[in-house]
């Protein structure tokens, strides 16, 4: 089920081409599979020109991207206060002056902005912004879609859509013609994590729900996602999830009788089995460990994956798609898919978003799972991003899927070419498509 854009960066079948690669052989072929396979972004932050600013791309939006906010701080006397009195313009000249003109940009993120202005020709060492505004602002929003997207060697970009977003509503309510490179994920944090401040929004578009959670208000939550799912037609729903510290040594009881709990329990697991959609967990975010640098304050804890178990273990015919975002719950997630397969890890989200960790929680999941989980989305929030993040990941994967290969020549298996794209394709499309039952 792979589409034509794939087909097209395939390498063309020679005469031969069945023969084993030589042991040095193997690095060279893997890198050339991994750049001329499409890949299929599961988790971004990015929308279709359709929807207006919601959409974002640009040199201003790349430098104040929140992660290069976090650092801002940490490099600038700047206070937060200061700093988000500014227009968009001012903060990004200040993160430029501070992370890539008195310092060299050598963290992920800032490394990341530099791979974009190198990608579309521009200057790496500007004093300004002058050149890469001038640039940005001359394109055209869909062709530059179409471009970055080629650069990225992506052609499905998955979006984060949650319908109790004001913004986003609009757009859903009077939806037009679709962009069949954004596809939909219908995402629930509001419902989900925030029922007392939202329940109202949903007696406002006719469902007949109340703050206490009766019975009733269950099946109009179930009722409400059957109709979004119509709306929308989402690949899977999705929340992110706090560290879940709750209860660790009454396990069995989570998810618990709280509002979340019920809601999740009663509401969305049934609704995605009924409607044959994933759902998406994302595991492990702390909200606003530090509010006064607003987006850029979100911190990280430590989950207890018990609940994972519970649900994999009580549901066996749903499908959860599962990422965790601290270091220290990876293996613990590897053990979990090896005794489940309604259970598939994905991605490396956020702050393990980088070579080092990417390349260490890679190997892992290779050899506790082979090729039966999807190794990375972007989370790109804006547009150009795609570039540096899907570059990122295919210089990682490069390195540990050809010591896999080398393990595996190694200890006396032959490989060949073909191989290594039936499994690229396996990571990085076919797990997806299987999962969300899309092609
Ligand atoms: O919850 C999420 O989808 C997170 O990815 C975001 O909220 C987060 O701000 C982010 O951009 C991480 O990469
Ligand atoms: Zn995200």
């Amino acid at each position: 089920m792979k589409s034509d854009s794939v087909k097209a960066r395939r390498v063309p079948k020679k005469s031969g081409s069945k023969t084993a690669l030589a042991y040095e052989r193997v690095q060279g072929v893997v890198e050339e599979v991994l750049h001329r396979t499409s890949f299929i972004d599961i988790h971004t932050h990015l929308f279709p020109p359709a929807f207006g600013k919601l959409g974002l791309c640009g040199i201003d939006e790349l430098l104040t991207y929140h992660y290069l906010e976090a650092e801002f701080f940490r490099s600038s006397e700047m206070t937060p206060q200061a700093y988000f009195q500014l227009s968009k313009a001012q903060k990004a000249d200040a993160i430029w002056r501070a992370l890539f003109v008195e310092n060299s940009p050598m963290s992920e993120a800032t490394r990341g902005v530099v791979a974009v202005l190198q990608a579309f020709g521009l200057r790496r060492d500007a004093p300004d912004l002058a050149e890469a505004r001038n640039f940005f602002r001359s394109q055209n929003l869909d062709a530059h879609i179409k471009q970055t997207l080629r650069l990225a060697g992506v052609d499905v970009i998955t979006m984060t859509n949650d319908p109790l977003d004001p913004e986003e509503q609009r757009f859903w309510m009077s939806a037009g013609e679709r962009d069949p490179r954004f596809r939909a994920a219908l995402r629930l944090d509001r419902i989900l994590l925030q029922w007392p401040a939202h329940y109202e929004q949903l007696q406002a578009l006719g469902y007949s729900v109340d703050s206490q959670l009766s019975d009733r208000s269950i099946a109009e939550i179930r009722r409400f996602l059957a109709d979004w799912q119509q709306r929308m037609a989402p690949t899977y729903m999705a929340v992110s999830l706090p560290d879940m510290r709750v209860r660790p040594r009454i396990p069995s009881q989570f998810p618990d009788e709280s509002t979340r709990g019920r809601i999740l329990m009663e509401a969305v697991v049934p609704a995605s089995r009924e409607l044959n959609l994933p759902l998406a967990l994302m595991i492990g975010v702390r909200r606003q460990v530090n509010p006064r640098i607003r987006m850029a304050g979100d911190g990280v804890g430590r989950a207890d994956l018990r609940a994972i178990e519970n649900l994999c273990r009580t549901y066996p015919d749903n499908r959860f798609l599962v990422t965790v975002l601290s270091r220290e719950n990876q293996h613990e997630l590897c053990v979990l898919a090896r005794k489940f397969n309604n259970l598939m890890p994905f991605g490396c989200w956020w702050f393990l978003n980088t070579p080092s960790i990417v390349e260490e929680v890679t190997r892992e999941r290779i050899e506790m799972l082979g090729t039966s989980f999807i190794p990375q989305h972007s989370d790109a929030r804006v547009l150009e991003q795609l570039i540096y993040k899907w570059r990122n990941t295919r210089s990682t994967m490069a390195k540990v899927l050809s010591d896999s290969y080398r393990l595996l020549i190694r200890d006396g298996r032959a490989v060949v070419r073909e191989d290594i794209q039936r499994d690229v394709n396996r990571l990085f499309r076919g797990n997806f498509q299987k999962w969300a039952g899309v092609a």
